[in-house]
């Protein structure tokens, strides 16, 4: 995570143990140990893991793929519906059974509203790497595939009020946001990642995110754009999914 600013004099004045590794001329290259409460590791336990959390965590190269939209309802449905990571998680924070105090925002509207909680990913000790995710409360919305103008209502909900909070909460306006939605998600609940701009996050990459801005564009200008055009996903190489897609000649 990135260092705190106030904590940089503590880390360069305070017990920090330095040892020389090399001097030369005016440069010289040390390895510090900071003291325990200036050197936490973010860290999070997954327990128990499945097959499929092991694989998500290790180093693997990526293909993409682009999915048609038969191919989304001959392939990758069947995949997810057989075997998606479990949502329970998700339902935990909706029905504030979990993570109930770390909520930051939230539209109580059965179809057109969501919960806006910080990611886990994000420690809130500082705005650099800011990550808030939206969970709508409707639980039948897959993913951007099944997003239809019906849906408009909602998606605007979610820029308009998520930006509106987190510039109230943290400071940080609509113009200093990544608002976007990934494909393929992990978990298959619509959910919608709020990173800081200057915030490479994992998955904000071209092969993955879309603007939310321009999903509610494309959506406004077509119903049916997401079940209409090829969307490319990054799949990783140990993934079944990537499997059932060369099984099916698609790579
Ligand atoms: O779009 P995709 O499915 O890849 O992203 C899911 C997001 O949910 C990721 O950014 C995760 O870090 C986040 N996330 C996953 N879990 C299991 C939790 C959780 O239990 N609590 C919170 N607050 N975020 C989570």
């Amino acid at each position: 995570t990135p260092f705190q600013e106030e904590k940089i004099p503590e880390l360069l004045r305070k017990h920090a143990r330095l040892e020389l590794q090399m001097r030369n001329d005016i440069y010289s290259t040390y390895h510090l140990y900071p003291p325990p409460e200036l050197s936490e590791i973010k860290t999070t336990v997954v327990y128990p893991a499945t097959e499929k959390h092991l694989r998500k965590y290790l180093r693997q190269e990526v293909h993409l793929v682009r999915e048609t939209w038969e191919d989304y309802r001959n392939i990758t449905l069947p995949f997810i519906q057989s075997q998606s990571f479990s949502l329970q998680w998700v339902y935990n924070i909706l029905e504030k059974k979990a993570e109930a105090d770390r909520i930051i925002h939230e539209n109580p509207d059965p179809r057109d509203g969501f919960v806006l909680v910080p990611d886990f990913k994000w420690n809130q000790s500082q705005l650099d790497d800011l990550y808030l995710i939206a969970l709508v409360h409707r639980r039948d919305v897959k993913s951007l595939r099944d997003l239809t103008g019906e849906h408009l209502p909602l998606l605007r909900n979610i820029l308009r009020e998520g930006q509106e909070a987190v510039a109230e909460r943290f400071g940080v306006p609509g113009s200093r946001l990544r608002v976007y939605l990934h494909y393929q998600p992990s978990y298959y609940h619509l959910h919608v990642h709020f990173t800081a701009l200057g915030y490479e996050a994992a998955g904000s990459a071209a092969e993955r995110a879309h603007l939310l801005a321009d999903v509610l564009d494309n959506l406004a200008l077509d119903s049916r754009y997401y079940q209409r055009r090829a969307l490319t996903c990054a799949l990783r190489a140990d993934e079944p999914l990537l499997a059932k897609f060369r099984e099916a000649g698609r790579l």
